[in-house]
């Protein structure tokens, strides 16, 4: 049996900061590693939606991958995504996410096409059975179409590669049924806005893209539901749902950039054809930033 314990906890999903010219700014991206490890971050999902990680080519995840190795190996859990519509991308990249010491790799479902059930099975098996490393499913049925089942979970389980699901759904049922599977697996909450609803129904972590810049309010939420007191987890949800309701006005990756580059860590743009931030988001993000540094 594995021990699971260091897949447990709060892990960002990371951004990809950007220079003026569109390419990846690693300068920026060692620095928000550091400022995440300092909020007391558990780990880190690398290259995934958050990350624009299916908008890098092959060689700029590869490149994510060692950055964030370099400055975070050993201080945190890692954790790559891989996930491409290539299972045999997905395969190089995770050899070389291997190479460099992750803990686990992940991926989304193959997408576009609407690939039949047994060739998605095939795309995770190919991949997990590429490597040594665990496997994270990365449920996330909004992006394609493909929703991970109970049923299809204990297929998949029935491989000793596969430790968890990455559960990017609000459907808190589903979530609670990937507990019950025919073994014990971690599973994260994927929508930081329901972080507390996930653990109420056994949610063991979670993966998200605002935990980028508040990291420490919701560690403390985790705590507070941990030790029982169920108000101030649900008040420090509802602080952050706020914001987060404000950040999908605007675009959620965008006003994440705006208000890390508020605390001085330069993000850029998203990459096209995400469009850059609305002038009228930007000064709604700066007074959120504002707001989130008098805090700290
Ligand atoms: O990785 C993120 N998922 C997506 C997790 O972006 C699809 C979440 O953290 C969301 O960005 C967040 C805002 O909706 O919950």
């Amino acid at each position: 049996m594995r021990d699971l314990s260091k897949f447990k906890g709060l892990f960002s999903a990371l951004l990809t900061p950007f220079d003026g010219n569109g390419k990846i700014n690693f300068n920026s991206l060692e620095k928000l590693i550091k400022f995440n490890l300092e909020n007391g971050i558990d780990g880190f999902y690398v290259g995934g939606s958050t990350g624009e990680g299916l908008l890098l080519s092959n060689d700029e995840r590869k490149a994510v991958y060692e950055c964030v190795a370099d400055t975070a190996k050993g201080k945190a859990t890692l954790i790559a995504h891989v996930g491409t519509i290539h299972t045999n991308d997905a395969v190089d990249m995770a050899k070389r996410a291997e190479a460099l010491g992750y803990d686990a790799v992940s991926a989304v479902a193959p997408y576009y096409y609407s690939f039949p059930l047994e060739a998605i099975i095939g795309y995770y098996n190919d991949i997990a059975n590429s490597t040594s490393l665990p496997m994270i499913i990365y449920n996330f049925p909004a992006s394609g179409g493909f929703s991970l089942t109970k049923e299809i979970a204990n297929r998949l389980f029935a491989n000793e590669k596969f430790i968890g699901i990455k559960h990017t759904s609000n459907d808190m049922f589903a979530l609670r049924r990937f507990k019950e599977l025919d073994r014990e697996i971690v599973v994260y909450s994927g929508f930081d806005e329901t972080l507390l609803a996930g653990l109420a129904m056994g949610a063991d972590g979670a993966i998200g893209s605002t935990y980028n810049f508040m990291g420490g309010k919701f560690k403390k939420i985790m705590a507070d539901f941990n030790a029982g007191r169920i108000e101030e987890a649900m008040q420090g949800q509802n602080e952050a749902d706020e914001i987060i309701e404000e950040m999908i006005k605007y675009g959620v990756f965008q006003c994440e950039k705006a208000i890390l580059t508020e605390f001085g860590i330069d993000m850029g743009n998203c990459r096209k054809p995400f469009l850059p931030i609305s002038d009228e988001g930007a000064k709604a993000m700066k007074k959120i930033a504002e707001r989130l540094m008098k805090e700290r």
